[in-house]
């Protein structure tokens, strides 16, 4: 049997601490939460899940490089505060084929003014925010929709 095309979920910094505080913002799922929503959603489109957290900029960089070379069908990044000030990101997510869709629990567009850019949305195919845990259901049948 064909092997299941693998989607790449990353998560940048402080994204560990989810549940944990500002449940008014970011809502009461921890990450893990939201990685066995994704995996039961992922087994019911044929999908496979590899989700990753880090708090280092690097790490994030590294892991798009490895979504390429792996052949991973898309990733999902929700880059945290990197999204707003990381060109290398930016550069990482342009240096490979693999299609990035950006994912934000809150919508950082109706926050403060220093949220409303995003380098990772000048490279990304599509964003899902404002949406809780749901932005990254979202995000994951928009990546099963696209092509190969
Ligand atoms: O809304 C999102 O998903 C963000 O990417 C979350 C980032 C923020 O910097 C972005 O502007 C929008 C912050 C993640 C911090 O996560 C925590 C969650 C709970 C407790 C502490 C940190």
């Amino acid at each position: 049997m064909a092997a299941r095309p693998t989607i790449f979920v990353l998560n940048g910094p402080n994204l560990n601490l989810l549940g944990t505080r500002e449940p008014e913002i970011y809502g009461t799922q921890t990450l893990d939460d939201i990685g066995a929503m994704l995996s039961e959603r992922a087994d019911a489109l044929g999908l496979l899940i590899d989700m990753r957290q880090s708090n280092h900029e690097g790490h994030l960089v590294d892991w798009l490089h490895e979504a390429q070379a792996s052949g991973a069908k898309a990733v999902l990044l929700n880059a945290g505060a990197y999204t707003h000030t990381s060109i290398a990101l930016l550069d990482a997510i342009k240096s490979i084929r693999t299609p990035v869709i950006e994912v934000h629990l809150s919508d950082p567009k109706t926050r403060e003014s220093f949220r409303h850019h995003s380098y990772v949305g000048l490279a990304a195919v599509a964003c899902f925010a404002g949406h809780g845990a749901n932005s990254y259901v979202l995000a994951l049948d928009a990546a099963a929709a696209l092509p190969l």
